[in-house]
């Protein structure tokens, strides 16, 4: 994910060939503003979403469908949205919304979960959901399950979710003094 790039003009040459393709044929000096602005850019769309307290619950042996929950943190100016999410462990991933409907729970899937700009979004138990469809292997306690999240400006964020039985999980971001076991954040 880390993008390196030299601080020499070379290096702006190619970064700003890249970014003004086919427009005007740029002098060095151009080269090195165009590529400040192209360095800003890519900075910006790989780190205005984060992700913190990504975790997967330990399933009962043989269950073909687990969830992952984590926060999702857009630090940037504009909102976003994921639009898709996958994982090399599983089928397929969705992203899902639990709710009840007339005393049943019931599961929709979403094609896209927006994040405002400065603001996070919560997966968590009964709400907002990963879920994840046909584990390829056996799911253990401790393992890292691997998620990989598109978002609509075309970035990806790779994010791994620890698995751990349901006692151990984060504290919900939202519920207040609830009084049950509120771990420290
Ligand atoms: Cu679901």
């Amino acid at each position: 994910m880390t993008r390196s790039v030299s601080n020499s003009c070379l290096g702006c040459l190619a970064g700003a060939a890249l970014a003004v393709l086919a427009t005007v044929p740029l002098a060095p000096a151009q080269a090195c503003e165009a590529h400040a602005a192209y360095k800003t850019e890519l900075a910006e769309a790989e780190s205005a979403v984060m992700a913190m307290d990504a975790w997967v619950p330990l399933a009962p042996p043989g269950l073909k469908a687990h969830a992952a929950y984590l926060i999702l943190m857009n630090h940037g100016t504009e909102a976003r949205a994921v639009t898709a999410v996958s994982s090399p462990q599983y089928k397929s991933a969705m992203l899902h919304l639990s709710s009840m409907k007339d005393g049943v729970a019931m599961m929709q899937h979403l094609a896209q979960v927006d994040i405002p700009a400065g603001g996070k979004v919560a997966f968590e138990p009964h709400g907002l959901h990963i879920m994840l469809m046909g584990p390829k292997g056996p799911q253990a306690e401790g393992d890292t399950v691997d998620l990989s999240f598109t978002l609509d400006d075309g970035s990806t964020l790779e994010v791994a979710a620890k698995v751990m039985k349901r006692a151990d999980a984060p504290a919900p971001m939202d519920h207040g003094a609830m009084g049950h076991g509120h771990k420290g954040m």
